[in-house]
């Protein structure tokens, strides 16, 4: 057991611009260690030598893991850590912690807000009133779609999603979903595939984890299958999404609108998107308030002071759950 007055002593990694909270707590417990970005060539004696744990917003590969011996825990800041090797930590003895449930809400919000811009079309007409047409060329044109008589299909049931299918209730939308396994005790209909949920359903809701598994899910079939009265809306991760193909089947009117607030090359958007008319889209800010940031940093931070001062971390991801600390 490490006693908080030794603490100080641990150097901590944080590869390129981290959160400012998590920097400044970072600062108060412990030795922040920088590096520009988590690249194994970067890494030096001093490194090699004392790095313990590394905190991290962006990727963790192997190889950098593998160039940090005395490397512990990698405090991994959001809930999606498909950019960490997870299993690779897991083999090797090292800890992953990611920052669940206090994302949930905020990222349910966003997914809302997202829905209805892309149906009612409000981005656009925003720019209407703040560019003069209001005045010039009178009320905004009827948006094409509506939420109302739409049926929503949730892919990734967690909690983010049943946070989003407790607020579409509330609006009055059915709910289905997919994932591999059903949720005991839940009562919408479940959808052992991705295809048959999306021909039970007009709008398709992706909040997915990134990785192998979900790797372009979402591709021409799935989008034919959602039909031209569909919308898209994804607050996952961009991976989980052929986006050539969804480009194409907006272009086309395969499907009838989408709503992005990931992307799979973040932060480039590939041009076919930034063009498509039919498309809402967001610089991936799902989770991004000060208030729900910081919560974030806290338990990013909060998961290094437990691991070493009580050996043991808070949120471990399930590929490193029986990691033990090592004495
Ligand atoms: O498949 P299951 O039964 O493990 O359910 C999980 C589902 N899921 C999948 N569904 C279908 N095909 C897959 N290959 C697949 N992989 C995972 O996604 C589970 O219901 C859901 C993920 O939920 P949670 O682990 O509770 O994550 P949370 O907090 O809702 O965040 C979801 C994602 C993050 O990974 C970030 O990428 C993004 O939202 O912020």
């Amino acid at each position: 057991m490490t006693r908080p007055e030794q603490l100080q002593t641990v150097a901590i990694l944080v590869p390129g611009h981290f959160n400012d909270h998590a920097v400044e707590r970072i600062d108060r417990t412990f030795r922040r260690v920088g590096i520009e970005r988590a690249d194994p060539s970067l890494v030096t004696d001093e490194m090699r030598d004392n790095v313990r744990a590394i905190a991290s917003f962006g990727g963790i590969s192997a190889a950098f893991m593998d160039a940090l011996p005395k490397l512990e825990i990698v405090a991994s800041f959001g809930v999606g850590y498909d950019s960490v090797d997870a299993r690779h930590a897991g083999d090797h003895g090292i800890m992953v912690t990611n920052t669940p449930d206090v994302l949930t809400e905020e990222v349910a919000d966003t997914a809302i807000g997202l829905l209805i811009n892309t149906v009612r079309d409000l981005p656009r007409a925003e720019a209407w009133l703040r560019d003069g047409s209001w005045q010039r060329k009178g009320n905004y044109p009827l948006s094409r779609l509506t939420l109302r008589g739409r049926s929503a299909g949730i892919f990734g049931m967690g909690r983010i999603g049943l946070a989003i299918a407790r607020r579409l209730e509330a609006f009055g939308l059915p709910v289905a979903y997919h994932n591999r396994r059903r949720v005991e005790g839940l009562s919408y209909p479940y959808h052992p595939t991705l295809k048959g949920l999306v021909e039970a359903v007009d709008t398709l809701i992706s909040v997915v984890p990134g990785g192998a598994s979900t790797e372009k899910a979402v591709d021409a079939e799935i989008l034919s299958a959602l039909g031209a009265n569909g919308v898209f809306v994804n607050i996952g991760r961009g991976s989980t999404v052929d986006e050539a193909a969804l480009a194409t089947a907006l272009a086309k009117g395969t499907i009838a609108a989408a709503g992005l607030d990931v992307f799979a090359d973040e932060p480039n958007v590939p041009r076919a998107l930034l063009d498509a008319t039919n498309a809402s889209l967001l610089p991936h800010v799902g989770s991004a308030s000060e208030h729900t940031r910081r919560a974030m940093a806290d338990l990013c931070v909060d998961n290094l002071v437990s691991w070493f001062s009580e050996r043991r971390s808070i949120t471990p991801v399930p590929e490193t759950a029986h990691v033990k600390a090592r004495c």
